[in-house]
C-alpha cells in the first residue's frame, strides 16, 4: 500500500501511454458530439482523479487507523459472516431499508441522470460502469465513446468459440460461461506483463485494458452459447456504431422489439453491483487479490453466482412459477398459491426470489423491474401471476417465521420480463446477470490495484480453538 499512496499523476502516465486503445480512433458513425472534439476517455478521468482518491485512503488510515469499527460475534462467525464489516468497496453501499445506491445514487435517480440510447428511457450499462469506477456521472458523449471503444473490443479469439462449439449443449450455459472467461486469460495484458516484470504502478492499467477487453467481449460469449444450445449456432457480427445493450440483444437475436433493447439496458444496468459482500462481488475481489488477471478473477465470481442462492435463482423462480401454473391449472385463487407457497415450504425449499442476506424491504430492483412491467406488459399473466405471489408470499413467510426477509429480490421478476419478449430459456438467465455483474464487479478490481489493496487472508479457527478463545468446554 504505501508505494501505491505515493504515486502521483506523473508516475501514472507511462502506464497510460503502454496501454493500448484501439477504440480512440475509430469514428462512431451518426453520433454528434465528438467528431470534432474526442470527450476525455473514462482512462483519462479515472488517471486523472486517482491522485486525490489514493490522497483520501491515505488522509483517512493516517489519522484513523487504529479506530474500531466492530465488534465480531461467535455467532457471525459460524453465520456467514453476516455484518462482520471487513471490505472497502466504493461503487455501491446496500441499505437494509432503502436498498443500493450506486455511487450514492439510487435507481430511480440512475435511471434519470445516465445518457440513454437515442429515443429510449433506461440508462445505458456504459454509463453505469463509468460512474461506479469514477463516481461521476457521464457525459452524453462519454458513454457513446465507450459504447464504440467495447464494441471495437468485441470480437472473441477464435479458439475460444471453439471451445463453446465444443460443449456438449447439456452442459450448463453458466459452466460454459465461466469456462469461456476463463480461456480469456490467453490474451490478457495483465498476466502478460507481470511475467515480464512490472512495477506496481503500472497495475492498474493493463487491469483496466484487460477488464475493457472482457466487458467487451462477454456478450459475444453468451450470444454463441444461446445461438448454440437454444437455436442455430449462428451470431450476428457487432454493429461498431451500436450500444452494448443493443449488440447484445442482436446477438441473441431479439433485436426487432425496441422494448426488449430498453429492457436489456435496464437490465444490465441494475443487475451490475450491490456492494461488496455477495458471492460473486467478493469472490472476484478476493481471487483479484492474489493478482490473478480479470478474466480469472470474473471467472471465479462467476462460479459463486451460478449458484441457487444467489443468481441462479432468476432461473429457479421461473421454473418455480411454471410449475405452479401446471400444478394449480385454471386455478390461480389466492387460496391455491397460498397452498403452492406452503408446500414448497413444508418440503424444505425456499421460495425462490424471496428473502436476502442484507435488505430487509423490496428489492428496488424488483421494484425497477415492476415499474417496468406495468408501462410494457400490464396484462401478461404471467406479470399478474409475480404480482399476485408479490401479495402473498411476504405474509407466508412471515409466518413460517424463518426467512428474516419475506420480501422479493431482483431474481423475483427479471425472468418474467424475459419470457415475455421470447427469451423463455430459464437456464440461459445467469448468464445474463453475469454479464451485467461482470459491469459491477471490475471497476473495483481496477481501483484495487490502482489503489494497490493487498492479498486478503483473515483469519480462521477450528471449533476447538474458537471454543478456547470465548473460554468455553466443550
Ligand atoms: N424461503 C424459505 N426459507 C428462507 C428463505 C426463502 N426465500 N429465505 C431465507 N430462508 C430461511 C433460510 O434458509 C434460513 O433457514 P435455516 O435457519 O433453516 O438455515 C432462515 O430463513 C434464515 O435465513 P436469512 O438469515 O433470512 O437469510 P440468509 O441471509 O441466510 O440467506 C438468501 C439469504 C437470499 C440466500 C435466502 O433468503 C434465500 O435462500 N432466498 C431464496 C433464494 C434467492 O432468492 N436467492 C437470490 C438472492 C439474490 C441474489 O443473490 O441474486
Amino acid at each position: 500500500m504505501a508505494s501505491a499512496l505515493r504515486l502521483s499523476n506523473a508516475a501514472l502516465r507511462p502506464a497510460l501511454a503502454s496501454a493500448s486503445s484501439p477504440a480512440r480512433s475509430i469514428a462512431f458513425n451518426g453520433l454528434r458530439a465528438y467528431s470534432s472534439a474526442q470527450p476525455k476517455s473514462l482512462k483519462d478521468t479515472f488517471a486523472d482523479n486517482l491522485p486525490r482518491e489514493i490522497e483520501k485512503i491515505k488522509t483517512l488510515r493516517k489519522g484513523y487507523g487504529s479506530k474500531v469499527v466492530g465488534e465480531v460475534t461467535l455467532d457471525q462467525v459460524y453465520g456467514g459472516a453476516r455484518g462482520i464489516k471487513s471490505l472497502v468497496w466504493e461503487g455501491s453501499v446496500l441499505d437494509s431499508e432503502e436498498g443500493i445506491r450506486f455511487r450514492g445514487r439510487t435507481i430511480p435517480e440512475c435511471q434519470e441522470v445516465l445518457p440513454k440510447a437515442e429515443g429510449g428511457q433506461e440508462p445505458l450499462p456504459e454509463g453505469l460502469f463509468w460512474l461506479l469506477l469514477t463516481g461521476e456521472v457521464p457525459s452524453e458523449a462519454q458513454v457513446r465513446a465507450l459504447s464504440a471503444e467495447w464494441a471495437a473490443r468485441a470480437e472473441i479469439p477464435s479458439f475460444v468459440k471453439e471451445l463453446i462449439d465444443r460443449c456438449p449443449s447439456d452442459l450448463h450455459p453458466m459452466a460454459q460461461f465461466s469456462m469461456a472467461v476463463t480461456a480469456l486469460e490467453h490474451e490478457s495484458a495483465f498476466a502478460k506483463a507481470y511475467a515480464k516484470g512490472m512495477k506496481k504502478s503500472e497495475y492498474w492499467a493493463h487491469t483496466f485494458e484487460d477488464s475493457m477487453d472482457v466487458i467487451a467481449k462477454l456478450p459475444t460469449i453468451a450470444a454463441q452459447i444461446y445461438r448454440n444450445v437454444y437455436k442455430d449456432g449462428k451470431v450476428a457480427p457487432v454493429q461498431k456504431d451500436k450500444d452494448y445493450s443493443f449488440n447484445f440483444a442482436n446477438q441473441l437475436g431479439f433485436s426487432s422489439n425496441k422494448d426488449f433493447l430498453e429492457l436489456m439496458r435496464l437490465y444490465l444496468t441494475i443487475h451490475t453491483d450491490h456492494e461488496g459482500g455477495n458471492v460473486s462481488a467478493h469472490t472476484t475481489h478476493l481471487v483479484g487479490s492474489a493478482l490473478s488477471s480479470p478474466m480469472l478473477s470474473l471467472a471465479a465470481g462467476l462460479n459463486g453466482l451460478a449458484g441457487p442462492l444467489h443468481g441462479l435463482a432468476n432461473q429457479e423462480v421461473l421454473n418455480w412459477l411454471q410449475k405452479m401454473k401446471a400444478g394449480v391449472g385454471s386455478d390461480l385463487s389466492d387460496k391455491s398459491i397460498t397452498d403452492y407457497l406452503w408446500s414448497t415450504l413444508k418440503s424444505g425449499q425456499v421460495v425462490p426470489g424471496y428473502g436476502h442476506a442484507v435488505l430487509r424491504k423490496t428489492d428496488p430492483r424488483y421494484m425497477a423491474q415492476r415499474d417496468f412491467a406495468l408501462k410494457h406488459l400490464p396484462d401478461d399473466e404471467m406479470f399478474k401471476l409475480v404480482s399476485q405471489v408479490y401479495n402473498i408470499a411476504p405474509g407466508v413467510l412471515t409466518e413460517h417465521g424463518k426467512t428474516k426477509n419475506p420480501f422479493p429480490n431482483v431474481d423475483a421478476h427479471s425472468g418474467v420480463l424475459l419470457q415475455y419478449y421470447g427469451l423463455t430459456e430459464a437456464s440461459f438467465y445467469t448468464v445474463l446477470f453475469g454479464v451485467s455483474r461482470a459491469i459491477g464487479v471490475l471497476p473495483q478490481l481496477i481501483i484495487d490495484r490502482a489503489v494497490g489493496a493487498p492479498i486478503e487472508r483473515p483469519k480462521s479457527f477450528s471449533t476447538e480453538a474458537w471454543a478456547k478463545l470465548v473460554g468455553a468446554t466443550l
